[in-house]
């Protein structure tokens, strides 16, 4: 199990920050890092903008779960707090499992609520598919049609429209 494409997000305190923070704390594992965007709030509008990017990570050695587990380790550095009552709200760090491929390039697929993979929603997210597809341009989601097809859906033109690039926040990272 070795690659995987990981989205970070940020919209409370010192967002970008906490998006270095979360590069930092990853990079051991990281290959690229996309752009930074800022983003109007998805799911649930009544909260501050998100700053969001994506990260390609490999480790040979790496479980999906593992993946999860440095994700959610990434988020309690950042103190983030969780509200039960707000699924989609805001917070100091998420970083969320997109996808992963073992080490023949093979998609992972599981439908473990944990950690369902391919991540249930990223079809429908521009703050994944444009920063990713910035990086890998013939990126597929497993199960989908390739992502430059999944921008051009209709339904997502609002939310690409809306996205800045915030390139005076490029997310420093020496391999
Ligand atoms: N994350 C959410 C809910 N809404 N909106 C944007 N723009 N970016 C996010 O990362 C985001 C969101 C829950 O994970
Ligand atoms: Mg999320
Ligand atoms: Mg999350």
């Amino acid at each position: 199990m070795s690659r995987a494409l990981l989205s970070l997000g940020s919209n409370l305190g010192d967002r970008e920050q906490h998006l270095r923070q979360a590069v930092r704390a990853l990079s051991p594992f990281v290959q690229r890092v996309s752009g930074v965007y800022e983003t109007p709030p998805w799911g649930d509008a009544d909260q501050p903008a998100y700053l969001n990017a994506v990260l390609i990570v490999e480790d040979p050695e790496a479980s999906p779960y593992e993946w999860l587990e440095r994700a959610h380790r990434a988020e309690a550095d950042a103190e983030r707090v969780r509200d039960p009552e707000r699924r989609f709200g805001p917070r100091t760090l998420d970083v969320d499992v997109i996808a992963v491929w073992d080490a023949d390039g093979r998609p992972v697929l599981s439908d473990d609520p944990e950690l369902t993979l391919p991540h249930p929603r990223a079809h429908l997210r521009a703050f994944v598919l444009r920063p990713w597809h910035d990086l890998e341009p013939a990126a597929e989601l497993p199960g989908h049609p390739p992502i430059t097809d999944l921008l051009a859906v209709p339904g997502l033109a609002d939310d690409l429209a809306a996205m800045t690039p915030r390139p005076d926040l490029a997310l420093e990272f020496k391999a």
